[in-house]
């Protein structure tokens, strides 16, 4: 089932994006928990981390890099950031396209919440 992601991707909606190449987009999360917060999706909608297959390791392997690109070119890359994926109801999952989160520019701290 299509999410308002499938509807930035195919640009109905706006967003801040940050970076695309064919198979992913990033762009900035509207409530931002960090000074930095990117969500960094594949363009192919895939609900939840469940539903991933072996085809999808690929994509799920850019999500990463475009992930640490990101960070280099924001500055932080060197003192640290988080990459999070929430999955379902428990993970705090609210939006079902997969997405990691970028979050930089602030001391996380563990456990998350
Ligand atoms: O994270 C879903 C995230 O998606 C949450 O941090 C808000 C963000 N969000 C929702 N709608 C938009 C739009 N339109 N632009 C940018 N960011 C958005 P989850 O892990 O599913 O809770």
């Amino acid at each position: 089932m299509s999410t308002i992601f499938s509807r930035i991707i195919n640009r109905e909606i706006k967003a801040d994006i940050v970076y695309e190449d064919d198979d992913i987009l990033a762009f900035n999360d509207v409530n931002p928990q960090a000074p930095v917060h990117v969500l960094i999706i594949p363009k192919k909608e895939i609900a939840t981390l469940n539903d991933l297959t072996e085809v999808d390791a690929e994509v799920v392997g850019k999500l990463h890099l475009a992930a640490a690109k990101i960070a280099r070119d924001k500055g932080f890359a060197e003192e640290g950031y988080r990459v999070v994926m929430n999955c379902n109801e428990k993970g705090g999952q609210s939006v079902y396209h997969i997405h990691l989160h970028l979050m930089g520019g602030r001391q996380m701290s563990w456990p998350a919440g």
